[in-house]
């Protein structure tokens, strides 16, 4: 596809494709809070910001992004008026005067889209990887008003990047076809004139010092097309800081009252109810408050977000409490704070989530924790291929009558397959009755391959102890024996964060253990709640963290 082509579909997907991030409603109501939005979203996406710290008259920023879709290209993008004025360079600026190179104008590009590195998923409009290959500042010639200039088909500037400088021009060839105008980018021959000089010489991002490739092996960010800027990039790592609230954070939602806005990591964070009690308390203490699963999920953020961050989470809501019955959610609650990180799902069925919560910060905790979000759930795929496993999940599930002396049987078998297999994984218990392994996976598995895999270890441990282990679908068939359930890997079903509270008296959590942990006579399931936790955490920090990430080969079994 030519990048002139590409703009016309761009225009398509903008004007056209967006995916509403509102929770559904029915009806008129609906229809009508779309067309709100949609010119909301559309102004926001093509007018200007409030202009603050453009450097002079008419310039601005640029940014050149080298841009791999279907064919390689520069986006040479200049700050005019509020947007990106766009043209798409497929050799690239150049800082040779000999270099006359073709420059298609495209559509203006919105300013929150200067600074993104990474992917754009395959199938939608740009599909590829983006580095920004030079960012700096411009300054128009000959004239103040350079968007009357662009209109008039010649513009002369100034560029001081960090590869690129000097004086440039653009100028149009041709207005046949408006929609694909070509134009060329020249360097005039000045003190910054290199002879030879080509863009592909220099291959690298000047925010990363990555190229393309290495972006697109492992990308910090996803930016999802035909979705309003303000919410089309989705950080893959740390979105915000992942530090723990301060002392004086934490002091300040001690004292608050019920309700109140609790400032944490530079948002203010709606909290209500706070001393709501959410769980009975178990073996005589006192019930557990709102409040402290506020607290808790704020300061375990340092070791929970690294399992979140990058990955839909599905949320398991109990905002009456443990004892009444919780609900699923999938979809993007409504209110949602505008700073909360939310995924676009391109593949969504009729029946599934359009738009999802990504947790990736201290503030977003802590409002999922004030909405009752008891349990974190997140995809063992991670953005942008939210449909590959990054885990392979082993779920030793309890029966009725399963003791945790017989889960802890099956834990340590599974600990001397994965030895003898030379496969590294960790167990948790999960807060309740059972224990799990996550075992990382190198990109590129199908969640067949994990759960072919997962039964075939799973089938050989239940072969030395059959007396434990039921195969049986359903559970009145199982005799109350244990369950293996290596069908926990499948996109959608997913098994409980690591750190994420569990809905049963007292607040449990699901807490990883060392393989020698599961010798101790001490351990139980439920061993440790959101009161003990922290001094668990100073004693033993993560055991599983070491794995994250890891980019591990399943042997072939
Ligand atoms: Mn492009």
């Amino acid at each position: 596809m030519a990048p002139g082509q590409a703009s016309v579909n761009y225009m398509g997907v903008v004007v056209m494709g967006y995916s509403l991030c509102v929770p559904s409603r029915a009806g008129d109501e609906l229809a009508q809070e779309k067309l709100t939005q949609y010119r909301a979203m559309r102004d926001f996406d093509v007018t200007a910001e409030p202009a603050g710290g453009s450097p002079a008259a008419g310039g601005g920023h640029f940014v050149v992004q080298r841009h791999r879709a279907r064919r390689l290209h520069y986006d040479f993008r200049l700050e005019v008026d509020g947007v990106l004025a766009s043209w798409a360079v497929p050799r690239g600026p150049s800082l040779d005067p000999a270099a006359r190179q073709l420059a298609v104008h495209v559509e203006d590009h919105p300013l929150e889209y200067a600074g993104f590195e990474g992917v754009i998923p395959r199938g939608q409009y740009g599909g590829g990887d983006v580095i920004v290959w030079d960012r700096g500042t411009w300054t128009p010639a000959h004239t103040d008003d350079p968007a009357a200039a662009i209109a008039a088909g010649e513009l002369h500037f100034d560029l001081v990047g960090e590869k690129l400088a000097g004086r440039f021009a653009l100028i149009r060839r041709n207005r046949k076809d408006s929609s694909k105008e070509q134009w060329l980018l020249v360097h005039k021959n000045d003190e910054h004139a290199r002879h030879g000089w080509s863009a592909d010489d220099h291959p690298r991002s000047v925010l990363s010092g990555r190229t393309n490739d290495e972006v697109a092996a492992a990308p910090d960010a996803l930016w999802q097309s035909g979705v309003p800027a303000a919410e089309a990039e989705v950080r893959l790592g740390r979105g915000g800081s992942w530090e723990p609230p301060t002392d004086d954070e934490l002091a300040a939602l001690d004292a608050m009252r019920r309700n109140g806005p609790w400032t944490v990591a530079g948002h203010d964070v709606k909290l209500t109810n706070l001393d709501k009690v959410l769980f009975p308390g178990r073996y005589g203490e006192p019930p557990v408050t709102k409040r402290e699963i506020v607290r808790h999920y704020a300061t375990i953020a340092p070791l929970l977000l690294p399992y979140l961050a990058g990955r839909p989470v599905n949320l398991h809501r109990y905002p009456d409490g443990v004892e009444r019955p919780g609900f699923w959610q999938q979809e993007l609650p409504a209110g949602a704070p505008e700073w909360v990180t939310r995924w676009h799902d391109p593949e969504a069925g009729p029946d599934d989530a359009d738009c999802r919560v990504v947790a990736d910060s201290v503030p977003t905790l802590a409002w999922l924790a004030n909405l009752g979000a008891v349990e974190l759930h997140p995809w063992t795929g991670r953005l942008p291929e939210a449909r590959r496993p990054t885990w392979a999940l082993i779920d030793i599930d309890p029966g009725t009558r399963t003791s945790f002396d017989e889960i802890l049987v099956l834990a340590r078998l599974f600990r001397t397959a994965l030895q003898h297999l030379g496969v590294e994984g960790g167990p948790k218990v999960t807060g309740q009755r059972g224990v799990q392994i996550w075992v990382p996976v190198r990109a590129g598995y199908t969640y067949a391959d994990t759960r072919g895999w997962v039964e075939k270890v799973s089938r050989a441990v239940g072969a030395t102890v059959p007396e434990l282990v039921s195969w049986e679908w359903t559970k009145d068939r199982r005799g109350g024996r244990a369950r293996l359930d290596y069908t926990q890997n499948i996109v959608y079903k997913t098994l409980v964060a690591p750190w994420s509270v569990r809905p049963r008296a007292g607040a449990p959590v699901s807490v990883p253990i060392t393989w020698d942990e599961l010798d101790d006579p001490d351990l139980a399931a439920d061993r440790w709640t959101v009161r003990d936790v922290p001094a668990r955490v100073r004693e033993a920090g993560d055991p599983l963290a070491p794995l994250i990430g890891r980019t591990q080969e399943l042997p072939a079994l």
